[in-house]
């Protein structure tokens, strides 16, 4: 039973950290003996004033700007904040960007035409995505929401994985028990993703004290969108991580909707940066559509998180540019004019390319055979995909238990003598299965 329970524990996250690096990460109990108590002073260190002005926090409050190293057109406004990377890292991130792009209208044409059940788009945040992946470790954990996949391609996750787990097929590692898009995996240390919103958030903290207590000197990366912000496990998260110092880096892709709710029906302050002072920590804003400013924010946040223990909550101003996901149509809320300017004046790909372009590391005529040769990738690994045969049905049962339960075997029985009966409507069904 006990291996049971640990087990399950271990595959939502909350004690990765003790099961890893042996550490007993019962956050409550050393509580209690790190918070340093002011018992000396009644108002806790507050200053006083007789002036009630002083004393008020007012309901509305300027904007925290938005950090930003390129323009529009990928040119660089201040020398000083270009971060330099190298042109195999700048080369890179652009592929895979353009890559990526492909996959995602590849993926999205296939739920369209009945191959797969589901897609989520991540097309116009792939500026949060490479920037703030090339800028952690692999030993950095990262707790993603869904819409990071670009995350997980700079991690080394290939086409074909991509391919195997949306047509859940025997390759895949979740053995076709997760919906599409909830990618995860161990060799790129990315937990696997969660439905539900905002369950990664409380994990990432308590994994992120763990690695503290082991003496590792790394932290954990906690994506989510401005609706996810909105859940009570967003909270309870960064309040937790700013009272215990986990090395935790919040990355808020604001894309502007949660689904079809707009951000002003969604919260009423100054974004979810505003957030930060609340909690006792730093926060930033950046440009999500400018990877070099996304590198940057997030290369400096590692560093608070990692030699000064301190969780930073970073917003990223971005545009989700197509619908929320295969069931949802975006023409319904948005208006599609806007969008269409917004792409064109704040595609991080192309802002990007003109950076490329100003420093002479690629040519636009380049981008159509870029373009034609990662399609044809993606067309290869998705045909390879949908050859594979779907995980053997017996794997709705495994992995949870050692022993599967009598209700369970029972369960699992009947399916088998339900196929046997109605073979003539299975067989077909089941002849696409490992058997
Ligand atoms: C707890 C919970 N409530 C509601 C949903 C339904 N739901 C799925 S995605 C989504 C919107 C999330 O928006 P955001 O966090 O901004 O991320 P985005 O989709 O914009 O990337 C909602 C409400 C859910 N999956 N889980």
């Amino acid at each position: 039973m006990a291996v049971r329970i640990a087990r399950s524990l271990v595959s939502t996250g909350c004690v990765v950290a003790r099961s890893r690096h042996g550490v007993d990460s019962l956050l409550y109990k050393t509580l209690s003996t790190s918070v340093p108590r002011r018992t000396n002073d009644f108002y806790r260190g507050f200053p006083l004033t007789t002036t009630l002005s002083e004393a008020t926090t007012t309901h509305t409050s300027d904007s925290l700007p938005t950090y930003r190293v390129m323009d529009e057109g990928g040119v660089v406004i201040d020398p000083q904040q270009d971060p330099k990377l190298s042109d195999e890292i700048l080369l890179r991130m652009y592929e895979q960007m353009v890559t990526l792009r492909e996959m995602d209208e590849q993926l999205y044409k296939a739920q369209r035409m009945g191959l797969t059940s589901f897609y989520m788009m991540c097309s116009g945040e792939e500026g949060t995505h490479f920037g703030s992946a090339a800028a952690l470790s692999l030993e950095d954990p990262v707790y993603a929401q869904y819409r990071e996949a670009g995350v997980l391609m700079w991690r080394g996750y290939t086409l074909d994985q991509f391919m195997n787990q949306c047509f859940s097929n025997r390759l895949e590692e979740g053995k076709g028990r997760q919906m599409p898009v909830h990618y995860g995996s161990k060799e790129c240390n990315f937990q696997f993703i969660s439905s539900s919103l905002a369950t990664q958030m409380p994990h990432a903290p308590g994994y992120a004290y763990g690695l503290k207590r082991a003496g590792k000197k790394n932290c954990v990366m906690c994506y989510f969108g401005d609706g996810s912000a909105q859940e009570g496990d967003a909270h309870a998260a960064m309040n937790f991580a700013a009272v215990i110092k986990a090395p935790v880096i919040f990355f808020c892709r604001n894309n502007g909707y949660a689904i079809s709710t707009p951000v002003d029906d969604n919260y009423a302050g100054d974004g979810i940066v505003s957030r930060a002072r609340g909690y006792g920590m730093e926060g930033i804003r950046v440009d999500g559509n400018d990877v070099l400013a996304v590198y940057n924010v997030v290369q400096h946040a590692r560093r608070v998180a990692v030699e000064e223990s301190r969780p930073v909550l970073i917003e990223a101003i971005t545009l989700r540019m197509k619908s929320h996901s295969t069931s949802d149509e975006q023409g319904r809320y948005q208006d599609m004019e806007e969008v269409q300017q917004w792409k064109e004046k704040n595609c991080p790909v192309h802002r990007l390319g003109g950076y490329l372009q100003t420093k002479g590391l690629w040519e636009q005529s380049k981008d159509a055979a870029l373009k034609q040769s990662a399609a044809g990738e993606v067309k290869r690994a998705m045909m390879a995909a949908r050859k594979e045969k779907k995980p053997h049905l017996n794997h709705m049962f495994t992995d949870v238990y050692d022993d599967l339960p009598p209700r369970l075997q029972k369960q699992q029985a009947e399916m088998k003598e339900m196929m046997d009966k109605y073979k003539e409507h299975y067989g077909p069904i089941l002849s696409k299965h490992e058997s």
